[in-house]
């Protein structure tokens, strides 16, 4: 370890002793938690399955940074690279268009076959797997409407398609041992005012029920179901809002997706997490950062990562909640992305498990708002970042901006020898 590394985290270790927590025990339990990086920032939420398609559904990514995945394989070795820099062991987030096969098949046809090589990577590399069914940059969504489609064949090849996606998403399951969660994200809505505000969203609600009627072992697979109140060419109505998804998630057992940027600007999901917590079995997050509207920047240390990350330590809720990260910047090198968004997720989660919440919780409860205000402030600049860096070099990856350079040299060696975007060499 190098110099100074070691000392730094022996006098943090004291400091935070003195409040009762034990600084090796909450390193241990940081090194248990899996966060599920998104694939689609590596190549701007393109697929390999229908690559000419436009990406559509409100979702855009700005930015032209060279060396985006165009294969799988390119994917993969990138994630590796990413991975490599990023302490702990942890999972993937696969949406159906990077299905990876030579044959043509169409959405509703995916089978587990079709992601038989992520598969046997995911357990060369320890990795567990999550999914998605992807409901957009498709010529069937090109009206902007899916799941909740007027037109029942559209609909129902939609149906198909999650169907289809639950059983893949148990296929990753039972073959890695790690439960994967399978997350329903639609674009349905409207750009201008409607009158029916209430027969697309009944289409929803039957639809998903035909989504979810066969069971499926809820070790192998867990179905979770994502809001949003707004989006770019969904301005006036969103079928999927957070009010319809609460009642269907709650009604039905599925695990809530909070994303960060699926809000009104102001409004935080960190404030969410106590109350749905307590009605429903699960929630997932996508963990993201909304500049303006749903964004989709890189997540930063900022006070919404940290309040997010504090409720789930404060109240036990680690194990119930699935935590993902959803964003795609594409005007900075991606690999740099990825590892500043997990770096900084479980930067967050090590400082909040390094609070005495039980000093802080009596503190309160005995109504003394001002030691209360007080230790919360002087805790803000208590050394975590002595313990993060301990906790880097301990699972054997740069310390610090060290790996930075990595990801520059990678750019170097690999990258920027990738040919123009769209140019597919397999
Ligand atoms: C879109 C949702 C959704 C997507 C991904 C690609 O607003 O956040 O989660 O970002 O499925
Ligand atoms: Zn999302």
């Amino acid at each position: 370890m190098q110099n100074g590394i070691e000392a730094s985290y022996q006098e943090a270790k004291t400091l935070y002793g003195k409040h009762g927590i034990d600084v090796d025990q909450v390193l241990e339990n940081l090194a248990k938690i899996k966060v599920s990086m998104h694939c689609w920032q590596g190549d701007d939420v393109r697929g390999f399955l229908n690559r000419d398609q436009e990406l559509t559904g409100g979702i855009a990514v700005t930015g032209n940074y060279p060396g985006a995945a165009r294969t799988a394989d390119e994917l993969r070795q990138d994630l590796e690279k990413a991975f490599s820099l990023i302490p702990g062991k942890h999972k993937v987030n696969l949406h159906a268009i990077y299905a990876d096969t030579d044959e043509k098949v169409d959405l509703d046809q995916l089978e587990p076959k079709h992601f038989e090589s992520w598969v046997a990577w995911a357990k060369e590399q320890g990795l567990g797997l999550d999914f998605n069914p992807t409901c957009f940059s498709h010529e069937k969504s090109a009206d902007g409407f899916t799941l909740s489609h007027a037109d029942p064949a559209i609909r129902q090849f939609w149906i198909d398609h999650c169907k289809a996606s639950r059983k893949i998403g148990a296929y990753f399951g039972e073959q890695l041992g790690q439960t994967c969660v399978t997350n329903v994200w639609i674009p349905d809505g409207y750009k201008d005012i409607p009158v029916d505000r209430m027969g697309p969203r009944q289409r929803l609600k039957d639809a998903l029920d035909e989504v979810f009627k066969e069971e499926l072992n809820p070790a192998f697979n867990l179905d979770a179901v994502e809001s949003k109140v707004f989006g770019l060419g969904s301005e006036s109505y969103v079928v999927g809002s957070h009010e319809f998804y609460m009642g269907y998630g709650i009604q039905n057992n599925k695990l809530i997706c909070l994303d960060a940027g699926h809000f009104h600007p102001t409004e935080m999901i960190s404030g969410k997490l106590s109350a749905l917590a307590l009605f429903t079995k699960g929630i997932l997050l996508h963990v993201s950062r909304p500049v303006r509207w749903d964004s989709d920047h890189v997540v930063i240390m900022d006070d919404e990562l940290q309040d997010i990350a504090r409720e789930l330590v404060r109240h036990n809720l680690l194990d119930t909640t699935h935590i993902g990260l959803d964003f795609f910047d594409a005007s900075i090198n991606r690999i740099a992305a990825w590892v500043i968004g997990m770096r900084n997720t479980l930067k967050a989660l090590l400082r909040a498990m390094l609070e005495p919440t039980e000093t802080l919780k009596s503190i309160e409860l005995a109504g003394d708002y001002t030691s209360r205000l007080a230790l919360m402030e002087e805790l803000k600049s208590y050394p975590f970042g002595a313990v993060w860096d301990y906790y880097c070099a301990k699972q054997n990856v740069p310390v610090r901006e060290e790996w930075l350079a990595e990801v520059k040299a990678y750019e170097k060696e690999v990258l920027v020898k990738r040919g123009e975007q769209g140019v597919v060499c397999k």
